[in-house]
């Protein structure tokens, strides 16, 4: 498997690594529209994208600690009920650039785009393994299973050329509230390759890194999944541990991302001649994990003195999506601040409080870790004084 049947990308992407292809939008075209075209929306790969020879004879298989084994094609996974779920998918690896320039970081350099807001349509993933004989909001299966992995047919080498892998804890795969898809779609269209064609899981809420892209098994087992990504990547370290002193096994691995927030400015909208102030439109994403919602956004034009709220943007319903206000939260906020008069050279701030009024870290410091996973401290926005 090598690098010669890859998809055609977007040439304004920013890429960050060839092969295996990892690229992210302009913080521009991010923050342009709710939903993200499949063509601006990030792409994390860990190694070549599959060919599929024959979408015709693709099957899901459903293994394990089952009472009812099965093998499903495709167009079986489309007569299930299907769900279409406006979520957030976010890489933990989210803004480590930023986190490596305090320290250095292991990992690919991520900008402040490695997220994305799709309506992704598919079978719940709750729904299949009922079919399976594990019924809804399930701790154990009666054979014992604790834990559903996904397993998909890239090949990583991380994994010694073994394919991509992840799991979560049954209960969460069997909660219909969870949201847990089996994805065929993507923005109402079939998703592409890049993106997981034929199938991909989509757990809303969580890291990116549980959404495994061309799914192949679904195993459910005693264990969690002992991949790579799930035990030797993917967890946070306090900043005290260096690839010295680690002890991979005495954390989990991470799941639900943290309150999060980033902004950016438009060109000034005004400039007095001769006078250093600007004045300037904001706008930006905000995002909570665990289908939290985001109560507010704040800026400060003063260094953290003073703090004005964001307005948020309306959020956009995708066609024939479950919309129910009551549910849980899996997209982003996008807001805006407009006519704000700053005083260049300034570092503007912003910050997010979710529902459960999570607050994000002030600096890298207090969360720098040696994967550089998850920062989500204040991001601050550089304005230099004009020339
Ligand atoms: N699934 C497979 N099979 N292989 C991968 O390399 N990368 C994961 C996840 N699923 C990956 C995968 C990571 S780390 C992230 S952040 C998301 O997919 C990225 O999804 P996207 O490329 O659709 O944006
Ligand atoms: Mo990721």
């Amino acid at each position: 498997k090598t690098y010669e049947e890859e998809p055609r990308r977007d040439p304004s992407l920013q890429i960050n690594s060839k092969e295996p292809f990892n690229a992210e939008p302009s913080p521009f075209a991010l923050s342009r529209s709710y939903i993200t075209p499949e063509d601006k929306f990030y792409k994390r790969n860990h190694g070549p994208i599959p060919v599929l020879m024959e979408p015709s004879t693709y099957h899901l298989v459903l293994t394990g600690l089952v009472e009812k084994p099965l093998s499903l094609s495709l167009e079986y996974l489309r007569q299930l009920p299907k769900h279409v779920v406006t979520a957030t998918l976010q890489c933990a690896g989210n803004r480590r650039t930023e986190m490596s320039t305090r320290r250095k970081v292991k990992g690919v350099g991520w900008g402040a785009a490695a997220l994305g807001t799709a309506a992704w349509g598919g079978a719940r993933l709750s729904d299949v393994l009922t079919l399976a004989g594990v019924p809804h909001c399930t701790r154990v299966t009666t054979l014992g299973g604790r834990h559903v992995e996904f397993v998909s047919c890239d090949v990583c080498k991380e994994e010694e050329g073994g394919p991509y892998k992840a799991s979560v804890p049954l209960l969460h795969a069997t909660t219909p509230e969870a949201d847990i898809l089996l994805a065929y779609e993507m923005n109402g269209k079939d998703l592409n390759r890049d993106h997981g064609f034929p199938l991909r899981v989509v757990v809303p809420g969580v890291i990116g890194a549980r959404s495994v892209k061309w799914l192949e098994t679904i195993t459910v087992s005693e264990f969690e999944c002992q991949g790579f990504f799930m035990q030797k990547d993917y967890k946070m370290f306090p900043p005290s541990i260096d690839w010295h002193n680690i002890d991979w096994q005495s954390r989990c691995p991470l799941m639900d991302f943290p309150v999060q927030n980033c902004g950016r400015w438009s060109v000034p909208v005004f400039k007095a001649p001769r006078l250093v102030v600007l004045q300037v439109n904001f706008r930006g994403y905000a995002l909570a994990g665990g289908g939290r919602g985001i109560e507010r956004v704040d800026l400060s034009v003063d260094g953290g003195k003073t703090w004005l709220e964001a307005v948020r943007l309306p959020r956009e319903h995708f066609p024939g999506e479950d919309h129910d206000p009551q549910r849980p939260n899996w997209a982003w906020v996008l807001w805006e601040l407009k006519y704000i008069k700053i005083f260049p050279p300034v570092d503007v701030i912003v910050k997010a409080v979710d529902s459960a009024s999570n607050v994000q870290p002030q600096s890298v410091d207090e969360i720098w870790n040696l994967r550089g996973v998850l920062n989500n401290s204040w991001h601050r926005i550089h304005i230099l004084a004009p020339p």
